[in-house]
């Protein structure tokens, strides 16, 4: 199998990042295919790349003349049929349906906690981007989180979701990203689950990508943070 995962710039693409970290986490090889937006190549490439001229966008074979799989969550279910040996969801019936279900929440909704907290790794905007429909998204995450560590994850030693790092983890970790960077107040456990996320072996590979990127897009900046190449 030759893998190729078509994304954008890692300091904004949220959906980019699940995928890639999924990859990165279970050490199966592929091509990255950086896409950077609002670059020349942007438009021209995304036509030939992308059939929904989106990303994150998965090819088995060459980018655009291989085998496309598009969409955050159907790259994450043909990664996980391609691979069945890997736990990328979780093995127990129960938990496997939880996770399923948590990962077309996060897929669906958020969309307040979405729109007012773009996910800006480089930046820190403490206290920017709350509302009362971004706290009722807040509470919901803290709260499945929750839910899931209780009854699936503490059965484990490991401190990820359902233990062992999932799907759902890697669902979930542009939400901890967001977490870093609008800092709302959180409960103690949600901030012992986001220090795990953010030193889990393919978050961190993400992270320190992102945070050498230098492009400033306006888009995705409505605080206007202020670093700009
Ligand atoms: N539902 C899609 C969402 C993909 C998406 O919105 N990707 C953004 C980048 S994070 C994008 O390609 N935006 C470009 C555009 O809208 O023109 C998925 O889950 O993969």
């Amino acid at each position: 199998m030759s893998l190729s995962l078509v994304i954008a710039n890692k300091n904004y693409s949220s959906w980019s990042m699940r995928p890639w970290v999924l990859l990165k986490q279970f050490d199966i090889e592929f091509e990255e295919v950086m896409l950077k937006f609002n670059s020349r190549e942007w438009d021209d490439f995304l036509s030939r790349y992308s059939p929904s001229r989106m990303v994150p966008v998965l090819w088995n074979g060459r980018p655009g003349s291989g085998k496309a799989t598009w969409e955050s969550t159907a790259i994450i279910e043909a990664i996980a049929e391609w691979y069945p040996h890997l736990p990328i969801w979780p093995r127990d019936a129960h938990a496997r349906n939880c996770a399923r279900c948590m990962v077309a929440e996060m897929h669906a909704g958020f969309r307040p906690l979405r729109t007012a907290m773009p996910m800006n790794i480089r930046a820190r905007l403490p206290g920017l981007g709350m509302t009362p429909e971004v706290a009722t998204n807040i509470a919901r995450i803290e709260a499945l989180w929750r839910d899931v560590r209780e009854n699936f994850g503490t059965r484990t030693s490991s401190p990820f979701l359902f233990g062992d790092f999932s799907a759902a983890d890697a669902m979930f970790a542009p939400v901890v990203m967001r977490f870093a960077t609008y800092q709302p107040k959180l409960a103690q456990d949600t901030v012992a689950y986001c220090e795990a996320v953010k030193t889990a072996l393919g978050v961190a590979a993400w992270i320190a990508d992102a945070m050498a990127e230098i492009e400033f897009v306006a888009d995705d900046e409505p605080y206007n943070f202020a670093i700009k190449p």
